[in-house]
């Protein structure tokens, strides 16, 4: 197998490593150094290079090294070339620290308490049994299900909502436009896990958030594309909305004069929910690769005509 590998040089530096014990007879290149060009069947990458069929004429397989894939051009790809996102368990265990440490600090009301700490206030806020608390999780797939599955055992109130209908344990589930009303009617911490599509883009707007309960707080780790900032800003100001966790944002970073970096409900990180991790994720790499040289379905290719 040929790999050019082409984002973070210390995850390449890794892999070449393991590939020497998992794959020895693989032959690996790291951006920009790419062998010869046409022998080259295996691109991972966060951005692509230009022109990247030109460039790599025999690609059998363009890899993500991201859960995401919404950053391709699909235009520029040949419709029957296979691009995959990263499914890996390095990276859902990510996502579900980040996400059960901002559900929990926005339950427990830390926002609120860490400005009172720096107004120096001592004041007690009545705190909410986990099974009062209604936690809504938009997006139910690889992510979207882990961190569920963890919120269940803190004994929350849980929901999730998504294209087509899932069942999950402890959950119940809603799905589709029809049906989401009535899930955010019932969320007080909406965690957005979707992926960016033609129709997820900028769903996190001021409709969306007058569907809430009031006081409800937001997480958002799926795409910054997903969220309005001046709604978010208008849902916090009127104080329709307690807090909101934001880890991604468009464009990214925000300029040094946005209103999130010092507004006092928004705790704000940068795009760092959850990385891919290079052992696991190249163990599950190799295991794509060799499915698709026996003829066997990969795992998280990409439906492009959803979008994800
Ligand atoms: P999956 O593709 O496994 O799951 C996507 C889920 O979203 C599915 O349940 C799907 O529904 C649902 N969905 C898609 N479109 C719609 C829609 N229009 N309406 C309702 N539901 C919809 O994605 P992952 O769980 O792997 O990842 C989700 C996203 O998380 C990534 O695309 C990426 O943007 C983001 N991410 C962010 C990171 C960070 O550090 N902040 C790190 C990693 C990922 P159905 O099941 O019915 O198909
Ligand atoms: C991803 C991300 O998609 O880090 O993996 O956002």
């Amino acid at each position: 197998m040929n790999i050019v590998y082409k984002s973070s040089a210390e995850r390449g530096r890794i892999w070449r490593a393991m590939l020497a014990e998992l794959a020895p007879d693989a032959v690996f290149h790291q951006w920009p150094e790419t062998g010869e060009p046409t022998a080259v069947e295996y691109l991972v990458v966060w951005q692509p290079p230009e022109n990247v069929m030109q460039q790599f004429p025999n690609l059998k397989v363009l890899f993500s090294v991201g859960a995401g894939a919404d950053q391709f051009d699909y235009s520029a790809l040949p419709p029957g070339l296979p691009v995959v996102r990263m499914i890996e368990p390095g990276l859902t265990q990510g996502m579900v620290e980040y996400v059960t440490f901002a559900v929990l600090g926005l339950h427990r009301d830390m926002p609120c308490y860490f400005q009172q700490q720096r107004t120096k206030t001592w004041q007690e806020h009545p705190a909410v049994p986990a099974a009062q608390r209604r936690i809504g999780v938009m997006g139910l797939g690889m992510l979207g299900e882990a961190v569920l599955q963890r919120l269940v055992s803190f004994g929350f109130d849980c929901g999730g909502w998504s294209r087509t209908l899932h069942h999950l344990p402890g959950v119940r589930c809603w799905a589709g436009n029809d049906q989401l009303d009535a899930f955010l009617a019932r969320s007080d911490i909406l965690v957005c896990l979707l992926p960016l599509t033609d129709s997820t883009r900028g769903i996190l707007n001021a409709r969306l958030f007058s569907q809430l309960p009031a006081g409800a707080s937001l997480v958002q780790v799926g795409r910054g594309e997903q969220l309005d900032h001046a709604d978010l800003l208008q849902a916090l100001n009127s104080q329709h909305l307690r807090a909101a966790v934001i880890d991604v944002t468009a464009p990214e970073p925000l300029p040094p004069e946005h209103p999130f970096w010092c507004h006092p409900a928004i705790w704000l990180t940068p795009h760092i929910a959850s990385h891919t991790q290079a052992d696991s994720a190249l163990v599950a790499l190799l295991e794509n690769i060799r499915r698709f040289e026996r003829g066997e379905p990969m795992k998280g290719v990409v439906d492009r005509l959803k979008g994800y």
